[in-house]
């Protein structure tokens, strides 16, 4: 299913007048407190956000997993998905995808079915937590950590080749996310799994080209569960400061031990200018994967107010921005749907906190300001804004309305089967 500017038109055709009288009163309301609004605009239509191919079928958890039907089997299909996402909200114009889930057969099919669409190659995600079929050597205790050479060289050529298959798609950027770790007090030496993958990321780091990155994403446990080598966010930064200008730190939302003050690692990894990137998602307990802004939204607008302070402060690069999510409940289409609204809308409060007056309050620690000029900002419901950003970049005033009137699912079904299933997770 390919969705065309008529599909847009007729879908926005009954929500104009409402959004028009809504986007107005806002508008007025934000140039009244000084704001540009086209400005704000343009900043908001910039922000693209990547789609994981792992992500656009039912994931499921160990404990069972639901298919709704219609999913992408082949990695066109999974384009094809992204370039629906785009064709709606403007905002998702790139796909990152996960080696060996999504290694491309032809791929100057797979380029032009991406072009067709108009959507780009993001990160490509390297994977040393699963053991291939036909795979000599077993990643059970470990891949880039593992004390048998014979393995961390397998691993190391594993990233090798999926840096070859990123290049040929024009990607700029290797994730790299390891499972390594123990779940047994003695089980392994922390320092020398620390040091064995030191020197593994260091083969693959040099193997990088010169405008490619290498993101480093740490997670505190699972699938280990006593241990993980890159744990935190000081090991991943210390690595990425160990091996060079070109790696940076990954932040995935889901990867924090309870109450873990995310925003500040935020800030802290751009004052050294080392945040490379996130993967956007949410969780109540543990690495949940649930939809973004969907549990803890006065976080996710907290960690864009840093982001948005550490642009005009710091030399920080702007980091990759992908969404990392598995969807048991909804359909998934419709989950990134909320996902990337919710990331614009975090992003939209956070560009119109009144910083001249929140640096007087916190320079005059004023405390009880500082918290009412953020709280201002988080509490404006900028939606009609976010909208009119994705209007007026030919989108869907609502996406999720236009996904659900266009009876995208149901058509999807149609064309590829109730039981057509996507790899990945
Ligand atoms: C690990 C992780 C990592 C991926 C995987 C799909 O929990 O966040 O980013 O490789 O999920
Ligand atoms: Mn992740």
């Amino acid at each position: 299913m390919k969705i065309t500017t008529d599909h847009i038109h007729s879908s926005n055709k009954p929500l104009e007048i409402s959004h028009a009288r809504e986007f107005n009163f806002l508008a007025e309301n934000l140039e009244k407190k000084g704001l540009n609004v086209e400005a704000l605009i343009q900043k908001i239509q910039a922000l693209q956000i990547a789609i994981p191919s792992w992500a656009l079928g039912t994931g499921g958890t160990r404990f069972g997993r639901f298919s709704g039907g219609g999913e992408p089997s082949t990695l066109i299909q999974k384009i094809q998905d992204v370039g629906i996402l785009h064709a709606l909200n403007r905002s998702s114009d790139s796909i990152s995808l996960h080696i060996p889930w999504d290694i491309p057969q032809d791929y100057d099919a797979i380029l032009q079915a991406a072009a067709e669409v108009e959507i780009s190659f993001d990160a490509v995600n390297s994977n040393t937590f699963q053991d291939q079929a036909d795979q000599s050597l077993s990643y059970k205790f470990g891949s880039l950590a593992n004390n048998d050479k014979s393995i961390r060289k397998l691993a190391i050529e594993h990233n090798k080749e999926v840096i070859r298959i990123g290049e040929k798609l024009g990607s700029k950027a290797l994730t790299v996310w390891l499972a390594d770790g123990s779940s047994f007090p003695g089980q392994h030496s922390f320092r020398k799994a620390l040091q064995n993958t030191y020197e593994s990321l260091l083969e693959i780091y040099q193997e990088l080209p010169s405008d490619w990155k290498m993101l480093i994403e740490y997670k505190p446990y699972e699938p280990y569960f006593y241990s993980t080598v890159i744990s935190d966010w000081g090991t991943s930064f210390l690595l990425a400061n160990k091996l060079g200008d070109k790696a940076f730190t990954l932040v995935d939302l889901g990867h924090h031990l309870p109450n873990t003050n995310i925003e500040q690692i935020v800030a802290t990894l751009m004052t050294e200018g080392k945040l490379g990137g996130f993967h956007f998602n949410d969780s109540k307990y543990g690495d949940d994967d649930l939809t973004v802004g969907s549990i803890k939204p006065y976080q996710l607008f907290l960690i864009f107010n840093e982001l948005v302070t550490g642009f005009e402060e710091t030399s920080n690069p702007t980091p990759a921005w992908m969404i990392d999510a598995s969807h048991n409940l909804k359909d998934p289409m419709e989950d990134l749907l909320q996902s990337v609204e919710a990331i614009k809308l975090a992003y939209a409060q956070a560009l119109i906190v009144d910083r001249k007056s929140l640096e007087a309050a916190q320079d005059g620690q004023d405390v009880g300001q500082g918290q009412e000029i953020l709280q201002d900002a988080f509490r404006t419901d900028l939606r009609p804004l976010v909208r009119e950003s994705i209007r007026q970049s030919g989108g869907a005033i609502s996406p999720i309305q236009s996904y659900r009137d266009l009876k995208v699912r149901e058509t999807l079904i149609k064309e590829r089967g109730k039981d057509s299933k996507a790899s990945g997770l």
